[in-house]
């Protein structure tokens, strides 16, 4: 018997140690989120069915956990009570809220914490120490290895949230639980559930049938992307709700996975549903359908007395259901054309002392806090809220980008960040043609993985308003369950990094557990993206040089290239060093495995050598913070932005700012032509300028730019000048005309490489 035990030891040694992949293991002992403090034991603790499970008062819920999981996933049971080999959950006064010290040693397992959420914490990190067949039953052997270490961890903020859009899309009770358990699984600890939508209302309410009758389904679907024109539509009726009984299972599901759900019931403004069921809650008294296709809508709750009836006749069945302290009331994306023209909405203007419909929308929300706060709960609200004054309690939701939260954190509000640059997982994760349709936008796993929650400019004192961030997943695009997962996982893995570890970063080591961690998801049948073999490269200059390195996700990896216009083959050159710039090039590369397969896909980029290369150029404005990956030099390094994602490092954004491009070309040069780009995404806000003005030393030439649909808008104009500066003016947009998403709000700018010859 002990023979066997060490030959079973032996292997699994081997498994972990000396694998094929060797580098892609950073060690036996991979958890994510990453522990505050961790040090691994020589050896292993062996788990089998003489192992007690002991435990203090309070930490039932987490044993228990533990015992299910060890025996439905190995077929051992855990024996009660205590031995001399047991696993032990202790009280200790001395540890933190959700803090928890883990030991694992060849004798013993032992938990200590102070509360029962930390206590499950432990339990999540110690899950990780076992092999990943544990998960799905598929475990055979007798003995569970685990390995020694010593866990000493607490997370960094308190609000770890992910949130769910099932108001596009919808999804089964099963799969909600399911994603309660990776929530937990990683450690977070609240679920947003965005409960009501235009396009459908979710939840069952007693008192008002036809939310349910009517408000939860949709005659049809709009097909493809909201910037294909014309519109088509599936001609299938969708929809569907969660009844009061499945609501109260799902909460106390994540409940005993310590994790609070934040239900989310919209207003003023994503309520057209609503008003397809009970017109009279509109202005227009219009009899409207529920909304087919994505964006944002012009009929809202009317500010008249009766809609305050029906909303709180509507929170008070929410508050029964969901025992969470904050109750998330939207507030985001209400245009005011129906109020500006709405005799009630006028009057209640009037009547209230209000300055406009920003103030009316403000008295909306603290009017609806009030009587939130009067029942004991608290609002969150999308940044939106902070127009026309903040209702005096509200929690804010920093979406467009982090201000709105420096904004509330200033005026001593909490805040939970959000910004759509780091936390939107309906963003494209990869540069490949073939990633399912997604909304737009750009933000791959190293993106998320560097997310900095409290903004660099926030004063030091107002850091604790910032209560924590939060992942947001939008189902527009995203019909089915195996297409959320693909969206949320792995980026998932990188915000619980962002949220719960305090370390500095190390991405390098990050990819490599999450190489380590896809085998636990394929364990659980989650449907993950893998890009860890992607490449991408960037330019280095050196006094005269300019050089292009290529890096791998993954360290390590064998990358062969083309020059030639041909496909990376197995008998490509293998990249050792940057290669030089010294003319127009083109590289194409891929990662090549052991047996020199090629994995992943293949990495194109295309450099071009103009008059303006490397010429650092200088702005009136700086780019937004979410959208300056590049740095300025992105204008003049030769590389152009991709073709449909603007979130790349080569698309800068400009947020309503009126644009002035200095380059100094360092010489007297002859150029007769400055080509340039500009990203056309109306539905996120992106509107290409309606003129570019360019003057050089000797001209001074003005273009007109024409509207299209087009999703790039490429310029050129023709000049013909012997000049050492240039200048480019590109004046803003201006307001997002009514009608549009984002009516009333600043248009962005994106602009890619400036291209002179
Ligand atoms: C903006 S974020 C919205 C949602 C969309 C999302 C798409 C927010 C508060 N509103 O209604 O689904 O963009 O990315």
């Amino acid at each position: 018997m002990r023979f066997k035990l060490i030959f079973i030891l032996v292997i699994f040694q081997m498994g972990v140690f000396s694998c094929k992949e060797k580098s892609l293991f950073p060690t036996a002992i991979s958890i994510i989120p990453e522990p505050q403090f961790m040090v691994p034991g020589n050896g292993f603790f062996e788990l089998d069915e003489n192992t007690s499970l002991q435990y203090d008062e309070g930490f039932e819920a987490s044993a228990e956990f533990l015992k299910g999981f060890v025996e439905d996933g190995s077929g051992i049971d855990l024996k009660d009570g205590s031995g001399n080999k047991q696993i032990s959950f202790e009280y200790d006064s001395t540890l933190e809220e959700e803090a928890y010290k883990l030991e694992v040693s060849e004798t013993q397992i032992s938990i200590r914490a102070s509360d029962s959420r930390g206590a499950t914490y432990a339990v999540q990190s110690l899950r990780q120490l076992m092999p990943v067949e544990l998960e799905n039953g598929s475990y055979l052997k007798s003995i569970i290895p685990v390995a020694s270490v010593s866990i000493a961890d607490k997370p960094r903020f308190t609000y770890r949230g992910m949130h769910l859009d099932v108001g596009r899309h919808m999804f089964s009770v099963d799969f909600i639980k399911a994603y309660i358990d990776a929530l937990a699984m990683l450690k977070f600890n609240r679920f947003h559930w965005h409960l009501t939508e235009d396009q459908g209302w979710r939840i069952e309410i007693k008192k008002y049938p036809k939310l349910n009758k009517i408000a939860s389904y949709r005659k049809e679907t709009l097909i493809g992307h909201y910037s294909d024109q014309p519109h088509q539509f599936d001609s299938t009726p969708y929809g569907g709700f969660y009844t009061q009984d499945e609501i109260r299972e799902i909460v106390n599901y994540a409940s005993d996975r310590q994790i609070t759900i934040i239900p989310e019931i919209e207003m003023p403004g994503h309520s057209q549903a609503v008003i397809a069921a009970y017109p009279e809650l509109g202005c227009t008294g219009e009899t409207v359908d529920v909304a087919t296709k994505w964006g944002v809508f012009e009929h809202i709750y009317c500010t008249k007395e009766e809609t305050f009836i029906f909303l709180e006749d509507v929170l008070d069945e929410v508050i029964d259901l969901f025992p969470s302290r904050y109750i998330h009331i939207g507030g985001d994306e209400a245009p005011k054309k129906n109020w500006k023209e709405c005799q009630d909405c006028q009057a209640r203007i009037a009547g209230e002392g209000l300055e406009d419909e920003h103030e009316l929308q403000s008295y909306f929300i603290s009017r609806m806090e009030a009587y939130l706060n009067s029942k004991g709960r608290q609002i969150i609200g999308w940044d939106e809220i902070l127009e026309g004054g903040l209702a005096p309690n509200a929690t804010v939701m920093s979406w467009r980008g982090q201000r709105g939260g420096i904004e509330a954190a200033r005026m001593g509000h909490q805040v939970i960040m959000t910004p759509t640059s780091h936390c939107y997982f309906d963003y494209y994760q990869a540069e490949n043609e073939n990633e399912p349709l997604a909304i737009g936008g750009f933000l791959p796993l190293k993106k998320v993985y560097e997310f900095e929650p409290i903004p660099s400019d926030l004063e030091k004192d107002r850091h604790r308003f910032v209560i924590g961030a939060q992942g947001n997943v939008w189902t527009e695009y995203m019909p089915t369950e195996d297409q959320v997962e693909y969206m949320v996982f792995p980026r998932i893995l990188a915000l619980s990094e962002v949220l719960w570890s305090e370390q500095k970063k190390d991405y390098p080591e990050f990819v490599k557990k999450t190489k380590f961690f896809h085998k636990r998801l394929e364990a659980l049948g989650i449907n993950y993206a893998d890009h860890l073999h992607q490449l991408e490269g960037k330019i280095i200059q050196t006094d005269d040089r300019a050089l292009f390195e290529i890096k791998a996700e993954l360290e390590g990896a064998r990358i062969r290239y083309t020059l030639n216009g041909e496909e990376p083959s197995r008998a490509s050159t293998i990249y050792t060093q940057p290669l030089e710039i010294d003319n127009d090039i083109t590289i194409r590369a891929a990662v090549f495995d052991d047996s020199n397969e090629q994995i992943g896909s293949v990495f194109k980029q295309s450099i071009s050598r103009h008059k303006g290369f490397l010429k650092r150029p200088t702005l009136n404005v700086q780019p937004h913070p979410s959208y300056n990956d590049g740095g300025v030099e992105a204008l003049t390094n030769g590389i152009s932005g991709s073709k449909d994602r603007y979130g790349d490092s080569e698309w800068l954004g400009f947020w309503g700012d009126d644009l002035k491009i200095f380059l100094d070309l360092g010489e007297l040069k002859s150029i007769k032509k400055l080509s340039t780009r500009f990203f056309n995404g109306k539905g996120q806000w992106i509107y290409p300028p309606k003129m570019i003005i360019v003057k050089t030393d000797q001209e001074n030439k003005t273009l007109q730019i024409e509207d299209s649909e087009d999703k790039i808008i490429g310029i050129e104009i023709d000049l013909d000048s012997e000049t050492r500066y240039v200048e480019i003016s590109i004046p803003n947009f201006g307001m997002i005309p009514s009608g549009r998403q984002g009516a009333g709000n600043k248009a962005w700018t994106f602009i890619d490489e400036i291209i002179i010859q």
